[in-house]
Protein backbone atom coordinates (compact mmCIF):
# COMPACT_ATOMS: atom_id res chain seq x y z
CA UNK A 1 0.00 0.00 0.00
CA UNK A 2 1.86 3.25 -1.37
CA UNK A 3 -0.18 5.48 1.14
CA UNK A 4 0.38 7.39 4.37
CA UNK A 5 -2.10 8.42 6.76
CA UNK A 6 -1.40 11.66 8.72
CA UNK A 7 -3.57 12.76 11.45
CA UNK A 8 -4.13 15.82 13.88
CA UNK A 9 -5.67 16.22 16.91
CA UNK A 10 -7.71 18.58 18.81
CA UNK A 11 -7.30 22.67 18.37
CA UNK A 12 -4.41 21.52 15.62
CA UNK A 13 -7.09 23.31 12.75
CA UNK A 14 -6.08 26.55 14.62
CA UNK A 15 -2.29 26.42 13.91
CA UNK A 16 -0.69 29.81 12.69
CA UNK A 17 -3.91 31.55 14.48
CA UNK A 18 -2.82 31.82 17.75
CA UNK A 19 -0.05 30.69 19.97
CA UNK A 20 2.64 31.47 17.81
CA UNK A 21 5.22 31.41 20.40
CA UNK A 22 4.67 27.63 21.23
CA UNK A 23 3.84 26.93 18.04
CA UNK A 24 4.95 28.73 15.15
CA UNK A 25 3.08 30.60 12.56
CA UNK A 26 3.11 28.24 9.86
CA UNK A 27 -0.63 26.51 9.28
CA UNK A 28 -2.13 23.31 9.25
CA UNK A 29 -1.99 23.43 5.32
CA UNK A 30 1.43 24.72 5.53
CA UNK A 31 1.61 20.76 7.50
CA UNK A 32 -0.57 18.92 4.90
CA UNK A 33 2.14 20.39 1.87
CA UNK A 34 5.42 20.08 3.37
CA UNK A 35 4.45 16.02 4.43
CA UNK A 36 2.86 15.40 0.75
CA UNK A 37 6.32 16.64 -0.51
CA UNK A 38 7.64 13.85 1.04
CA UNK A 39 4.85 11.82 0.04
CA UNK A 40 5.04 13.11 -3.57
CA UNK A 41 8.90 12.15 -3.59
CA UNK A 42 8.25 8.52 -3.15
CA UNK A 43 5.84 7.73 -5.24
CA UNK A 44 3.67 7.47 -2.13
CA UNK A 45 -0.30 9.15 -1.79
CA UNK A 46 -1.29 11.09 1.32
CA UNK A 47 -4.28 11.06 3.14
CA UNK A 48 -4.82 13.86 5.65
CA UNK A 49 -6.81 14.21 8.52
CA UNK A 50 -7.64 16.59 11.45
CA UNK A 51 -10.39 16.18 14.26
CA UNK A 52 -11.33 17.48 17.62
CA UNK A 53 -13.00 14.45 18.39
CA UNK A 54 -11.17 11.42 20.03
CA UNK A 55 -13.67 8.43 18.22
CA UNK A 56 -13.33 9.79 15.53
CA UNK A 57 -9.10 9.88 15.58
CA UNK A 58 -9.84 6.30 16.68
CA UNK A 59 -12.22 5.50 14.00
CA UNK A 60 -9.34 7.06 11.66
CA UNK A 61 -6.74 5.25 12.87
CA UNK A 62 -8.25 1.70 12.56
CA UNK A 63 -9.35 2.59 9.06
CA UNK A 64 -5.43 3.45 8.61
CA UNK A 65 -4.37 -0.18 9.66
CA UNK A 66 -6.35 -1.31 6.76
CA UNK A 67 -5.67 1.47 3.88
CA UNK A 68 -2.07 2.45 4.63
CA UNK A 69 1.03 1.38 5.38
CA UNK A 70 2.25 4.15 8.02
CA UNK A 71 0.62 6.67 9.75
CA UNK A 72 1.94 10.07 11.39
CA UNK A 73 -0.22 10.92 14.71
CA UNK A 74 -0.10 14.17 16.29
CA UNK A 75 -2.83 13.29 18.92
CA UNK A 76 -2.50 16.95 20.70
CA UNK A 77 -3.97 17.04 24.02
CA UNK A 78 -5.65 13.32 24.26
CA UNK A 79 -1.80 12.28 23.49
CA UNK A 80 -1.67 12.88 27.66
CA UNK A 81 -4.60 10.89 28.22
CA UNK A 82 -5.92 8.90 25.99
CA UNK A 83 -6.55 5.23 26.72
CA UNK A 84 -8.81 4.91 23.57
CA UNK A 85 -5.82 6.34 21.16
CA UNK A 86 -3.39 4.02 22.19
CA UNK A 87 -5.75 0.84 22.28
CA UNK A 88 -6.29 1.87 18.43
CA UNK A 89 -2.17 2.07 17.63
CA UNK A 90 -1.51 -1.19 19.41
CA UNK A 91 -4.41 -2.60 17.14
CA UNK A 92 -3.05 -1.62 13.77
CA UNK A 93 -0.03 -4.02 12.10
CA UNK A 94 1.68 -0.67 10.66
CA UNK A 95 4.06 2.09 12.13
CA UNK A 96 2.87 4.67 13.78
CA UNK A 97 5.22 7.69 14.34
CA UNK A 98 4.19 10.09 17.09
CA UNK A 99 4.97 14.25 16.21
CA UNK A 100 4.84 17.11 18.50
CA UNK A 101 5.35 20.56 17.06
CA UNK A 102 6.75 21.96 20.72
CA UNK A 103 8.87 20.31 23.19
CA UNK A 104 6.35 18.78 25.19
CA UNK A 105 9.28 17.39 28.06
CA UNK A 106 10.36 21.59 28.73
CA UNK A 107 6.30 22.43 28.90
CA UNK A 108 3.91 22.08 31.96
CA UNK A 109 4.18 18.52 33.54
CA UNK A 110 1.14 17.32 32.77
CA UNK A 111 2.39 17.19 29.21
CA UNK A 112 5.39 15.34 30.22
CA UNK A 113 3.73 12.00 29.90
CA UNK A 114 2.85 10.43 26.54
CA UNK A 115 -0.16 7.65 26.93
CA UNK A 116 1.11 6.63 23.38
CA UNK A 117 4.87 6.90 22.94
CA UNK A 118 5.06 3.22 24.00
CA UNK A 119 3.11 1.80 21.26
CA UNK A 120 4.35 4.21 18.57
CA UNK A 121 7.31 2.91 16.85
CA UNK A 122 9.30 6.30 17.92
CA UNK A 123 8.44 10.32 18.52
CA UNK A 124 9.85 13.40 16.92
CA UNK A 125 9.62 16.55 19.37
CA UNK A 126 10.10 20.00 19.38
CA UNK A 127 11.39 20.35 15.91
CA UNK A 128 8.28 22.46 15.24
CA UNK A 129 6.81 21.82 11.60
CA UNK A 130 9.87 20.26 10.27
CA UNK A 131 9.25 17.47 12.57
CA UNK A 132 6.43 16.09 10.57
CA UNK A 133 8.66 15.76 7.61
CA UNK A 134 10.84 13.98 9.29
CA UNK A 135 8.48 11.25 10.49
CA UNK A 136 7.48 10.64 6.93
CA UNK A 137 10.84 10.34 5.90
CA UNK A 138 11.37 7.97 9.01
CA UNK A 139 8.18 5.87 7.71
CA UNK A 140 9.53 6.11 3.74
CA UNK A 141 13.42 5.82 4.02
CA UNK A 142 14.47 1.99 3.27
O1 LIG B 1 3.29 20.32 20.54
C1 LIG B 1 2.36 19.69 20.05
O2 LIG B 1 2.29 19.40 18.85
C2 LIG B 1 1.16 19.32 20.93
O3 LIG B 1 0.71 18.04 20.50
C3 LIG B 1 0.10 20.37 20.69
C4 LIG B 1 -1.14 20.21 21.57
C5 LIG B 1 -0.74 20.06 23.04
O4 LIG B 1 -1.89 19.78 23.82
C6 LIG B 1 0.29 18.96 23.24
O5 LIG B 1 0.64 18.93 24.60
C7 LIG B 1 1.52 19.22 22.39
C8 LIG B 1 -2.07 21.41 21.45
C9 LIG B 1 -2.50 21.73 20.08
C10 LIG B 1 -3.21 23.04 20.08
O6 LIG B 1 -2.82 23.73 18.93
C11 LIG B 1 -3.09 25.07 18.86
C12 LIG B 1 -2.48 25.72 17.82
C13 LIG B 1 -2.66 27.07 17.69
C14 LIG B 1 -3.46 27.76 18.58
C15 LIG B 1 -4.08 27.08 19.61
C16 LIG B 1 -3.89 25.72 19.75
Amino acid sequence: MNRLMLINGPNLNLLGTREPGIYGSHTLSDVVGEVKKVTDSFGYELEDFQSNHEGAMVDKIQEAGRTCSGIILNAAAYTHTSIAIRDAIASVPIPVLEVHISNIHTREEFRHHSMLASVCKGQVVGLGIKGYRYAALALLEK
